[in-house]
Parts: structure tokens; C-alpha cells; sequence
């Protein structure tokens, strides 16, 4: 489909994977506003055969985070909207429709960071490293950042990037919790099909329940989240498409967890 600087292709037997590829390799994919506009529109007009999506980007970089050459332009109040857009498309990623893998190659750097931190599940491969330059540009985090980074790696190591500028490569990275799956370099975008077609098989609502509940159950008491999971429970389990799962695995139709 025509978009600017983004492509949307659909994958799997039932079209049921979206991917999102950033295609504007020669900035190294850096985030100017119409791309932020048409990710969020992208994810507002998901088709209705998709159940999960990849975002990936093109060329040696998965993303080198905001165009600062559109930084220069803005005032104070200017750059506030300018962060709150960020947010509004991210939202999209995180509470979009459908769960989203990152594909991670290259820099993941600033808004690249931002941009994966919004997604579900992070596969990187060896040739990936992360930054926050921001520190060193004088700026601060906009895309979000400051709430979903430290919820990955914890507020002590995003502080010590932004003031010392450190970068975490693949494998440092991986321990340090900013992606779940490490793969070897080239292979990240296969990983990330793979498991969002296997994503993609789950019922709705499971995901639903993964995508909304469980964040939201993460930042509330202990109290609150017991209640709001058995609610969230009780209208999974309640579900046909669930009994149906449930009967197959009875019935011994329906495979057994397998030792990893
Ligand atoms: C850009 C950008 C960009 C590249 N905005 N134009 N992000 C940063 O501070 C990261 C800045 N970028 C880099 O450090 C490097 O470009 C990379 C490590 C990502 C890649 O290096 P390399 O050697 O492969 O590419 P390059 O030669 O640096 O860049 C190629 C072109 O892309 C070049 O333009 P050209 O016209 O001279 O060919 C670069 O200027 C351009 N380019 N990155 C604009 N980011 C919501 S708030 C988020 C706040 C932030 O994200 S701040 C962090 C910004």
C-alpha cells in the first residue's frame, strides 16, 4: 500500500500478519512527523484480517530516532504538542489492535527506542545496539521513553545512559531486558515473522487480555490487579473460541508443552 517513507505488507495464509517496514534507509530511518502521522493511521486502519504485526526498518538501521533536522524549528510550546503527537501514535503500537513484534537491527537509537519500547516483544539481532542520545544533544526523551524504558531495563540504567551516553550492544542489551530474543545478525526480521504468525493463532481475546490487562494490572495494587485479572479471567475463559481450545486439549487433539 502507498504510503510515505513506510510500507505495509500483509503476510501469512490468511493475511493475517501486518508488516510495517520503515523505508527511509537513507535518513537511517529517522522519524519526521509525517511518518509518526502515518504509523498512527496505519495502526488506526489495521485491515480486519490482521491478529499481529511486525515493525521493521530498511537498510543497515532499524531506527535513528526523531529528524533533528526538524528539531531546529519549534518553541517550547510547539515541542510539547510536538511530544504529545509521539505519544498519540505510540499508544496506537502498544494499545493498538493487534500484539506488534520489533524486528531490531542496527541502531535503536532515541525514538527508535521509543518506538520499540512500544512494542510487544523485541527480537534483536547481533548487530543491534541501543543509545539514548538525547543526553548528549541537549534534549530530553519525548516519544515516551521516560515510562516505557525503565519499565525494560529500570530507571538506574536509562539514567545512566542519558548522562553518560552509553550504549548497550546486543548482547548487553539482551541481559539488560531491552529485547526478549537475541538472533544471529540478518535474521531478526525471520524471527520476529515467526513468532508473530505464531501470535497471530492465539484467540482474540487472550490478546486482548495481554495487550490491555496486563500493563494496566502491572501499575495497580496488588489488590486492584487480583480483582481486575479474575474479571479479565473470567470473560477470557467465558469465550467459545477458549471451551473450544480447552475440549481440543481434553480430547487429545490439541498439542502438549513441549521441554524448550
Ligand atoms: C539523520 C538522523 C536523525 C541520521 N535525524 N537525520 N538521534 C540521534 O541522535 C542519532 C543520530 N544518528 C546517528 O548517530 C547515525 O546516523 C547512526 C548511528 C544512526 C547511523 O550512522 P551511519 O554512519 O550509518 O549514517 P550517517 O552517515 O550518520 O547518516 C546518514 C544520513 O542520515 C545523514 O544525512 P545525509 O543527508 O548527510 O546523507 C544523516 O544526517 C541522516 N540522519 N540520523 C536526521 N536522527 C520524540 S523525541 C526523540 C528524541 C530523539 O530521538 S533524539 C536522538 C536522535
Amino acid at each position: 500500500m502507498p504510503y510515505q517513507d513506510i510500507r505495509l505488507e500483509l503476510r501469512g495464509s490468511h493475511k493475517e500478519v501486518a508488516v510495517v517496514r520503515l523505508t527511509r534507509s537513507a535518513k537511517r530511518n529517522a522519524l519526521n512527523d509525517g511518518l509518526i502521522a502515518t504509523l498512527r493511521k496505519i495502526f488506526e486502519e489495521m485491515p480486519a484480517s490482521v491478529r499481529a504485526a511486525v515493525i521493521d526498518g530498511e537498510g543497515e538501521h532499524f531506527c535513528a530516532g526523531l529528524d533533528l533536522s526538524e528539531l531546529k524549528e519549534r518553541d517550547a510550546g510547539q515541542g510539547l504538542m510536538h511530544s504529545r503527537s509521539w505519544h498519540a501514535a505510540l499508544e496506537k503500537v502498544q494499545y493498538g489492535p493487534v500484539p506488534v513484534v520489533a524486528a531490531l537491527h542496527g541502531a535503536v537509537v532515541g525514538g527508535g527506542l521509543e518506538l520499540a519500547s512500544a512494542c510487544h516483544i523485541r527480537v534483536a539481532d547481533d548487530s543491534t545496539f541501543y543509545a539514548l542520545p538525547e543526553g548528549s544533544r541537549g534534549i530530553f526523551v519525548g516519544g515516551g521513553g521516560s515510562v516505557r524504558i525503565p519499565k525494560l531495563i529500570g530507571v538506574a540504567r536509562m539514567t545512566d545512559m542519558m548522562l553518560t551516553g552509553r550504549v548497550y550492544n546486543a548482547a548487553d542489551g539482551e541481559r539488560a531486558g531491552f529485547a526478549q530474543y537475541l538472533v544471529p545478525a540478518g535474521e531478526a526480521f525471520d524471527k520476529a515473522l515467526e513468532l508473530a504468525l505464531r501470535v497471530a493463532q492465539n484467540a482474540p481475546l487472550t490478546n486482548y487480555a495481554l495487550m490491555h490487562a496486563l500493563p494496566r494490572i502491572a501499575e495497580q495494587s496488588a489488590d486492584h490487579g487480583f480483582f481486575t485479572e479474575a474479571m479479565m479471567a473470567g470473560i477470557a475463559q467465558s469465550a467459545p473460541e477458549a471451551k473450544q481450545r480447552v475440549r481440543a486439549f481434553l480430547d487429545g487433539k490439541a498439542a502438549k508443552v513441549k521441554k524448550g
